[in-house]
């Protein structure tokens, strides 16, 4: 068995660095790329522990810390376009906005984006000509980033976009037909966001449901930018895309926001946060009474934060508002108010005086799941076509 195992780790390793190769030979090296890291405070030494924690993160053995360096750099060389559709632009905001990036939000900062709509030099006409020269420069070779969702109604027409006004249901079909990986970013990509919440009068939809396709999806609202760059990192090493769940990629979604959580201990305890700003939430109590999603929540925001790590909902004293997960505007509101009281009654009373260490988390684990599979098809207004695909999967 172990021979059979290091037989296959010999023949994909064999694998990638032939395709690294490829790669390299194929797309000019871009100047600069260390320089950045240097500039933005990011040690040769740093940057390789950081390649180290990412093969960790992609479940790849030590022997692929090299080869994920080798990979980040050449994602500074792999054509992209970006496009946008109906959203608010958050998820490219939150990158440019890094006040302390890390090296993911560098990589993706530094990516070769051929045409990117909102931070691209050309505009009018002479930016859709840098779109159609990307197409037909690297067709079936570049990856095509979508941002945002999709008006469907009334064929599309509650959004046009560029000089020539086509709707963005045009526009999306013609740039993924000819990409070689297409990656739907954001709430609004991946399950269609807010605009496509009850009562949805655009008939906005995510990409896959809009397109009728099957891209990858790195939901939340905005996105994880670690999320983002390890799918572009795998993809790059092996030639597709990695292993997901519901189109989530599992090494970024495998997880509960409540397995990872930093305040877990204190939910154990029963130890609550009741109010804003009372004496729990000074000590870094448990958010849970005050709305916190994360039991019902998939994403890694606990292990890889925003602004090099030192970010995200729950260390900022937020519960989480459950940003990953389908139709969440729909499902998880009203945001302020605990699961409990909707999904589980009685589990509160039981919380408050032995916490639910107690009570056996597997079984409430059940419990939640089972009652929000039915919660899944029964709540009202909950616009079931804008996920409807990769639940099928889950
Ligand atoms: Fe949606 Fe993102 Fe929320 Fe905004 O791309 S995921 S509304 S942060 O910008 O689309
Ligand atoms: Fe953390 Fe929220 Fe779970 Fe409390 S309920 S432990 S704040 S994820
Ligand atoms: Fe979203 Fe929850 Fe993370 S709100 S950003 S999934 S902690």
């Amino acid at each position: 068995m172990e021979e059979k195992i290091k037989k296959e780790l010999k023949s994909l390793l064999k694998k990638c660095d032939a395709r690294l190769e490829e790669l390299e030979a194929e797309y000019p090296e871009r100047k600069g790329f260390m320089e950045w890291l240097s500039f933005s405070g990011i040690s040769r030494r740093g940057f390789l522990k950081w390649s180290a924690i990412m093969s960790a993160t992609m479940m790849l053995p030590p022997v692929f810390e090299q080869r994920v360096a080798r990979a980040a750099e050449i994602a500074s060389r792999i054509p992209v376009i970006w496009l946008h559709f109906a959203e608010c632009t958050g998820c490219t905001e939150s990158l440019l906005r890094s006040n302390n990036p890390g090296v993911a939000e560098i990589i993706l900062q530094y990516l070769s984006l051929d045409y990117h709509d909102t931070v691209m030099a050309p505009s009018g006409e002479s930016a859709e000509k840098s779109l159609k020269d990307t197409m037909a420069k690297y067709k079936g070779k570049y990856i095509c980033i979508c941002e945002g969702s999709i008006p469907t109604k009334m064929d599309g027409k509650f959004l046009r976009v560029g000089s020539k006004a086509v709707t963005g249901l045009e526009k999306a079909k013609e740039v993924t037909k000819d990409a070689a990986a297409v990656i739907s970013i954001g709430h609004c990509a991946s399950y269609g966001g807010p605009q496509a919440s009850y009562p949805n009068p655009t008939g906005s939809k995510s990409i896959n449901d809009a397109l009728g396709i099957n891209s990858v999806i790195i939901p939340g609202c905005p996105y994880n930018s670690a999320s983002l760059v390890g799918t572009i990192l795998y993809f790059i090493l092996f030639g597709k895309i990695p292993t997901t769940k519901g189109g989530r990629p599992l090494f970024a979604y495998g997880k509960r926001i409540h397995d990872t959580c930093p305040r877990r201990a204190h939910f154990d305890a029963g130890e609550f946060v009741r109010e804003w700003g009372d004496e729990g939430a000074k000590k870094g109590f448990c958010l849970y009474k005050v709305g916190c999603k994360g039991p019902l929540t998939y994403n890694n925001c606990n292990i890889q934060g925003w602004n090099d790590d030192i970010a995200s909902p729950i260390k900022a004293g937020h519960g989480c508002i459950g940003c990953s997960e389908p139709a969440f505007w729909d499902r998880m509101a009203p945001l302020e108010k605990p699961i409990e009281a909707r999904i589980l009654p009685g589990v509160e009373s039981t919380a408050d005086h032995v916490g639910w260490t107690l009570i056996g988390i597997s079984a409430v684990g059940m419990g939640v799941h089972a009652f929000y599979s039915y919660f899944k098809g029964k709540k009202k207004g909950y616009n079931k076509e804008c996920c409807s695909e990769h639940e099928k999967e889950e």
